[in-house]
């Protein structure tokens, strides 16, 4: 059955199903939808997902969007997924909480229910959009609510280090094999990949465990990730000799 991916490289959720696809050799087209022409507001595109958003899939009969749910449903419906993807992780031994805590589609309810989300969304994004990214869509900048949204995404990076990344383990909840819920919010966190060096320093300086997250998660999925995340590269360094 034929998968179409819809989506855009530059955009992080759109990021985290193609990686999913091709780090599972799960066979895909993708149809470029360019958020800079407007195409996701076209008639046609919002039959396939009427929010007017990347990314949506069209998979056989079944028509989806929301990255979250996407993520879910490839990592249940493709058989060669191997079960870290998405099932729970083994058992701790502090006993049925964790267990249940250890679950990766709960770590993707938090993230979509955080802020951390729309502050590193390319459209929505309080902070990269509004300090950096709204001249490329010939909009001003909005230093107010580019500092509204750091607060928040400083508290997010802060709950990743202290919460999610507190086990001993290589990711989330001490996890040592990426699931989908790492592979979500890392590709979230490289949107700061569009801030300048010194910038991307003082967010995710202080966050060494963070760091060391991120690290991991390129290095378990790469060359996948970062053959993904070129558009991304390309459009910061663009942006870099502004
Ligand atoms: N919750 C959605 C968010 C999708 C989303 O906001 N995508 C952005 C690109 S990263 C977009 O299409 N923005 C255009 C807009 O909202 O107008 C998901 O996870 O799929």
């Amino acid at each position: 059955m034929e998968l179409k991916v819809y989506g855009h490289r530059a955009s992080q959720p759109s990021r985290a199903i193609m990686i999913f696809c091709k780090a599972n050799n799960i066979e895909f087209e993708e149809v470029t939808i360019d958020l800079s022409k407007g195409q996701h507001k076209s008639p046609e595109y919002k039959e396939i997902n009427p929010m007017g958003q990347v990314p949506a899939i069209i998979h056989g009969e079944l028509q989806l969007f929301e990255s979250h749910a996407i993520l879910t449903y490839l990592a249940s419906a493709f058989p060669g997924v191997a079960d870290h993807c998405s099932k729970q992780f083994p058992i701790h031994a502090k006993g049925i909480q964790l267990i249940l805590s250890r679950e990766p589609r709960f770590i993707l309810c938090w993230t979509g229910i955080t802020q951390i989300y729309a502050v590193a969304q390319v459209l929505h994004t309080p902070y990269i959009f509004n300090a950096r990214l709204a001249p490329v869509f010939g909009l001003p900048l909005n230093p107010q609510a580019a500092a509204e949204a750091e607060k928040i995404l400083i508290s997010s990076l802060s709950t990743i280090e202290s919460f999610w990344l507190q086990d001993s383990g290589t990711f989330l909840l001490g996890g040592n094999q990426p699931s989908i819920a790492d592979l979500s919010l890392v590709c979230e966190i490289m949107q700061l990949e569009l801030l300048d060096e010194n910038e991307r320093n003082r967010f995710l300086g202080p966050y060494k465990k963070v760091q060391q997250w991120i690290e991991n998660t390129k290095n378990a999925i790469n060359p996948q990730f970062d053959e993904m995340h070129g558009a991304l590269y390309q459009l910061s360094a663009k942006m870099g000799k502004q």
